[in-house]
């Protein structure tokens, strides 16, 4: 298996995943500064452009972290075993992935992506950052009482739960919801977590 990631991109998610799973893998830097995932050969992994994407042994790609996520959980029997708690989980997962990575962070990150014009780039930070504090409110409630988002253990939806506390954290240095808080802190002092932050420079 082998993925294919950008340092500190959402990517770093699947890298903590396959760290938890413990099971050997491969990486490939793919340089997003550099636009290297608009040539090839990355295009030939995954014409979308986008990491993470995961080569399985098989050669197949997956893509699309929520995607990607279940299927390593699946293998790894690291789903929650009750299904309210991993539809829950999976929902959360959902929602940190494409609202608030796909319509706040890549707002704030990718501005001029969303308005050509430079005169428009605060007014579309200042969207993206109300999309992540709503996103962050949200999650706060759906960790309330819980360890992790799918109860008291570890499940593959916590990592993109992760990777937006990341960025909101250290990247924007914004102060996080006292639940959101914790579940960062908890994931934080996983070693796995440790692991991944350390491969890809980041600690
Ligand atoms: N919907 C995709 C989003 C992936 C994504 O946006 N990846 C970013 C890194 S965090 C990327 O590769 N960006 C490169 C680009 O947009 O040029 C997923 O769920 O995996």
């Amino acid at each position: 298996m082998k993925l294919y990631y950008a340092p500190g991109a959402c990517s770093i998610g699947i890298h903590v995943l396959l760290e938890e799973i413990g099971k050997p893998y491969q990486t490939e830097p793919v340089n997003l500064r550099d636009g290297a995932q608009f040539k090839p050969p990355f295009t030939s992994v995954s014409p979308k452009a986008k990491v993470p994407a995961l080569e399985r042994d098989d050669g197949s790609v997956l893509t699309e972290f929520p995607v990607i996520a279940r299927w390593l959980g699946r293998q790894a029997n690291l789903l929650p075993k009750d299904d309210e708690a991993d539809t829950r989980a999976m929902e959360a997962m959902e929602y940190a992935v494409g609202t608030m990575h796909g319509q706040g962070f890549a707002r704030l990150f990718r501005t001029e992506r969303f308005a050509p014009s430079a005169a428009d780039h605060d007014a579309v930070k200042s969207a993206g950052r109300e999309v992540v504090e709503k996103g962050f409110a949200v999650l706060d409630k759906a960790l309330a009482s819980k360890n992790y988002i799918a109860g008291n253990e570890f499940s593959p939806a916590d990592t993109a739960l992760f990777y937006v506390e990341f960025w909101a954290a250290k990247r924007l240095n914004m102060k996080l919801p006292a639940n959101v808080s914790a579940h960062f802190d908890r994931m934080m002092a996983r070693p796995a977590v440790q692991r991944a932050l350390q491969q890809e420079g980041l600690n």
